[in-house]
């Protein structure tokens, strides 16, 4: 349910009227919306995702008149289900662009995490969390792992220590969750956090009738449905486990679909051999590996902690004009709860009959369509150009409104470097290193020269300067390619994910050249990637994602199963 398109109310139930308790209502108050106070004080149970910012949505929240009625709602302890920045919003103030006043509901201060205590921020991965009390609707919670993505966070103390139900270890002790009554709200994504799901396995579990199913999902107040159909005894064992041992942060493993339209007008999974997609047969077609929504579906059921849609040919086409790529995100994302990232062709765009998009329209269409993160590849090279240049930030690229807007942990910086081999690292002005495997002509060194178009055009700009240079624009993460490593099968690029993981302090994610188990965990324990991502072995069926994890648990690297 929670992946509905934003809408006002909604029912579980298609038969529910709306003076039916089972009716939701789901307050989303951004992308010019037309949600009334009222709406709020009618609620019968409320959910209130947050999108973005704080401050932006603090700002719509006062001027709409909703904050008051949000506040009235929940001081008489209706039922209500926070989530992410649902429950920041619910403290004093937070530091976010700011300090800027919150809700007021909660004491206690929303701040930034530290990155000088070696934790990358945004905070974006799976972790397990310590129950402090009983949250009711943490109990089903059937994986031990649940999925964060933040740069801010709230920290327990004195004054809201009654509130809390949960706290969760990453640099800092943070909440997790927060319950009073029947107000809840959790840092984390219930929606995205994966576990063998759903509404059906519960019902089942349960043996309930749809009478008394409707009732457990009142009284569970809906969120627990969206956890694992776990036994009882199982779920027992989970929660006194995470009682007894919480866990760190758990590495990820990322499919990847390359997706453009081939020759027949059908958008289709492709996958390139160092960025060349087409057959080398007479006819030269693009090749095709499935469908985008089935092997998104797979891939969750199989155990992809995150599923990335790289709409390869974006920079020609204008995603607006391609609706099939919207759809198939919204169909993507009511079958896969986990989070799904959307890249291509993200930018400013000035259509035939002169009407300006700007990139910020292009991106919240994605979000609209069910993407929790974009992914910037070309248009991020010519703004960290830019930024090198100018020493200036403008506020105007794609990148900074982005992430402005939606807050860094929603950008994604997607890099497409090709490897430039040196005899001597001072024959360029930039960021080079001594390579494990010398080049063709003996030469030691190499510098990775960033891509725009697909890989088609060199640009002045080192992966190293690039990757600096748009963590101090706004991205909140990096997707690591490596033209030359591309569909070879030999492994990651480990001296450029070293290079860049050591440069940066937001998450990198190593991508290009999988085609063993074993490389996933050489990436892991070589360099300070945070993911790594496949896409070939996975869809030619080679390596099951299953047997990633097995094998990384295996290698004492912990992962989410
Ligand atoms: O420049 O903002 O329009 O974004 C375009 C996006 O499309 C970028 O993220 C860019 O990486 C991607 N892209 C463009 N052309 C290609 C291509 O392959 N011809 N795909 C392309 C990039 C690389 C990875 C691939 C991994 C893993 N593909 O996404 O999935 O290399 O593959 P492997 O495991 O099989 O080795 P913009």
């Amino acid at each position: 349910p929670l992946k509905c398109k934003p809408s006002r109310t909604f029912s579980v139930h298609a038969s529910a009227s709306a003076a039916d308790d089972s009716v939701v209502t789901l307050l989303d108050y951004g992308a010019g919306n037309v949600q009334t106070p009222e709406d709020i004080l009618h609620a019968k149970r409320l959910i209130f995702p947050g999108v973005g910012a704080f401050a932006p949505a603090m700002d719509v929240l006062n001027k709409k008149g909703l904050a008051e009625a949000l506040c009235a709602y929940i001081q008489q302890d209706r039922p209500f289900l926070g989530i992410c920045l649902g429950l920041q919003l619910l403290f004093d103030s937070s530091e976010e662009n700011g300090p800027v006043k919150g809700l007021g509901l909660i004491p206690g201060v929303v701040g930034r995490f530290d990155s000088s205590n070696g934790c990358r921020v945004p905070h974006i991965g799976w972790n397990a969390i310590k129950l402090t009390k009983d949250s009711e609707i943490l109990d089903d919670i059937g994986s031990s792992h649940v999925y964060f993505v933040h740069s801010y966070r709230a920290i327990p103390s004195e004054d809201n220590k009654e509130w809390i139900s949960s706290t969760c270890n990453y640099g800092d002790n943070f909440i997790a969750s927060v319950r009073r009554g029947n107000v809840h709200a959790v840092q984390f994504h219930p929606e995205k956090s994966g576990g063998k799901n759903s509404l059906h396995a519960v019902k089942k579990r349960d043996k309930m009738n749809s009478t008394s199913y409707s009732l457990f999902l009142l009284y569970h107040g809906l969120v627990c449905s969206l956890y694992s159909g776990l036994s009882f005894a199982e779920v027992g064992l989970s929660v006194l486990r995470r009682f007894l041992y919480p866990k760190s942060e758990a590495t990820k493993v990322i499919a990847c679909l390359d997706v453009r339209t081939n020759d027949n007008g059908d958008l289709i999974v492709t996958k390139g051999d160092q960025y060349d997609v087409r057959e080398q047969t007479a006819e030269n077609e693009v090749r095709n590996l499935g469908k985008p929504v089935d092997l998104a579906g797979q891939y969750y059921k199989d155990g992809a902690d995150e599923v990335s849609f790289l709409n390869i040919t974006g920079f020609r086409d204008f995603p607006l004009g391609d609706l099939p790529m919207l759809q198939v995100l919204r169909y993507a994302s009511e079958n896969c709860f986990v989070p799904l990232t959307v890249g291509g062709g993200i930018r400013d765009f000035t259509d035939g009959n002169g009407r300006h998009y700007s990139s910020l329209e292009v991106a919240s269409e994605y979000f609209r369509s069910g993407a929790d993160k974009i992914s910037i590849g070309s248009d991020a090279v010519y703004a960290a150009e830019e930024y090198l240049k100018t020493k200036v930030k403008t506020g105007k690229s794609s990148l900074e409104q982005i992430s402005r807007v939606y807050g860094n942990q929603a950008v994604v910086v997607s890099i497409d470097p090709r490897r430039v081999y040196l005899r001597d690292p001072n024959e360029v002005e930039f960021k080079s290193v001594k390579v494990t495997n010398p080049g063709p002509h003996g030469e030691e060194y190499a510098w990775y020269q960033c891509t725009v178009n697909g890989g088609r055009e060199g640009r002045p700009i080192g992966a190293y300067e690039l990757a600096k240079a748009v963590e101090e624009l706004g991205a909140g993460e990096i997707l690591l390619n490596c033209i030359d490593c591309d569909g070879q099968g030999k492994g990651f690029d480990i001296d450029l994910i070293k290079l860049i993981s050591d440069a940066v302090s937001i998450p990198v994610i190593a991508s290009s050249g999988a085609g063993a188990v074993e490389h996933f965990s050489e990436v892991f324990s070589k360099t300070n990637a945070s993911a790594a991502l496949a896409a070939g072995i996975f869809h030619r069926k080679e390596v099951p994602i299953q047997s990633v994890k097995e094998y990384l648990l295996k290698e004492g690297i912990e992962v989410r199963m």
